[in-house]
């Protein structure tokens, strides 16, 4: 099933350290070899097999309208016919940040850069620049990307691989990055009293997607928002995932809860590489040229990840979110059905196309340590199961399926199906 990719694989390792580009794809949490695409259409990926995938990670999030979309592709061929960089600025790079301005409602300008990395790296920068405080604070079980402040128990990638604390982060950096624990506002207040006005921002994921999907309890984000305020410190929604995902305004238009900066990502690219930051006018105005707080990037605003972009921004319609979430509830009903009839210790969370089937007997993860405990061992055993019935999750328990608005109803059938199959040979053990 696999011939292809294991020697793909083996080729790879001798040029690319553990063979990946990014760690999370080796498949080192589900026990298997990674698997190699060549092809996406629709809802569908092909691997280097010829095994045939529907699609529920979607590059991590940036394909909401599936693999090759007609219309990207052609507005990308037809801006790469005129040159594919110029290190120069250029009226596309505007209209995308026009377009997030409207489109996020805390954003009044917005910086553009090439990962989500870089736009929480960059946040970051700016917060203590505008504050000229030092300390952040993030949450347990959140992954801001792998800035050095940021691998102080990433939640992704380094909770997978059983490494909370990534070697190569100095001392210095870690003290300056305090820990709080996700849905609970005391631990953040404790924080904030032990380190008197030296906190410049609190970082946060408003819905955490890198435990696998954990919701904000009931006034958590505007609970954060108030403390920020009372401490006169930046409050910072880290949407790199959420972004246009949950909503068009992301998940503080879902819950109404304005941060002072925002990190975007994915989405954003129409699946080119992206990263943005926006926010209050009078912070981004710190950022050079016009401010002193320096960030820069050679192929920041590159016109054809610009033209995937805005031509993916203009089509998130409202019929778009409905159409999402009619397909992710089918799948969810669907599989909590097939849970049931199973008796699979098992539930499922999920905000509009953003899903985690957690393996656990707890009824809800709500923090990191909740989600430390969860099988990761039956999930596992459960995507390779997938696999096989053709369907490519996230290589991970810590991580959320993406769903397309190019599912298929067919494809929910198929989906619907695979999981049952699936849970009950997990039952047979
Ligand atoms: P990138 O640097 O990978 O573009 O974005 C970093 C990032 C920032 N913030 C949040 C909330 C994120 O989830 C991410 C990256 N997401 C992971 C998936 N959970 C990327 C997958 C990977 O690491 O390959």
């Amino acid at each position: 099933m696999f011939k292809n990719s294991k020697k793909a694989y083996s080729e790879a390792k001798k040029y690319i350290p553990g063979g990946v580009n990014s760690p999370v794809r080796a498949f080192k949490s589900v026990g298997s070899n990674p698997i190699f695409f060549n092809k996406g259409n629709g809802s569908k990926m092909f691997d280097i097999d010829g095994n045939e995938y529907i699609d529920c990670v979607s590059s991590w999030g940036p394909l909401i309208f599936g693999h090759a979309n007609k219309r990207i592709i052609s507005k990308v061929n037809e801006a790469s016919s005129k040159g594919t960089t110029y290190g120069a600025s250029t009226e596309i790079e505007t209209a995308v940040a026009k377009k997030i301005v409207e489109m996020v409602p805390s954003v009044e300008m917005v910086r553009m850069v090439n990962s989500g990395t870089e736009a929480t790296m960059s946040a970051i920068r700016l917060a203590r620049g505008y504050t000229g405080k030092e300390k952040i604070i993030k949450f347990a079980g959140n992954y801001h990307g792998h800035g050095d402040s940021f691998l102080i128990k990433a939640g992704s990638g380094a909770v997978t691989l059983g490494l909370p604390d990534s070697p190569g982060v100095t001392k210095n950096i870690a003290r300056d990055t305090l820990i709080a624990e996700f849905n609970d506002l005391d631990s953040v207040k404790e924080l904030f009293y032990e380190n008197k006005n030296e906190i410049a921002a609190l970082i946060v994921e408003p819905i955490a997607g890198n435990m696998g999907l954990v919701k904000p309890k009931k006034n958590f984000l505007s609970g954060l928002r108030k403390i920020c305020d009372y401490n006169n410190c930046l409050l910072i929604f880290d949407e790199v995932m959420t972004g246009f995902r949950v909503a068009p305004g992301g998940a503080q238009e879902l819950y109404n809860v304005l941060p002072d900066i925002t990190t975007l990502g994915k989405i954003i690219g129409g699946g080119l590489p992206v990263g943005a930051y926006g926010g209050k006018v009078d912070i981004m105005r710190m950022l050079a040229p016009e401010g002193p707080v320096y960030q820069a990037g050679t192929l920041s605003g590159n016109p054809l990840a610009m033209t995937a972009g805005l031509t993916l921004l203009k089509m998130l319609d409202k019929e778009v979110y409905q159409k999402l979430e009619s397909i992710s509830k089918k799948i969810e009903d669907g599989w909590n059905k097939n849970i049931i009839d199973t008796k699979t210790d098992a539930h499922i969370s999920r905000v509009g196309s953003m899903m985690t089937l957690f393996f656990t007997k707890k009824d809800q993860i709500i923090n990191y340590k909740d989600a430390l405990e969860l099988d990761t061992d039956k999930y596992a055993k459960y995507f390779n199961l997938m696999l096989k019935e053709g369907i490519y999750l996230p290589p991970s328990q810590y991580e959320c399926l993406f769903l397309s608005s190019v599912i298929s109803e067919n494809d929910i059938k198929k989906l619907i199906l695979g999981n049952k199959k699936a849970l009950e040979k997990l039952k047979d053990g």
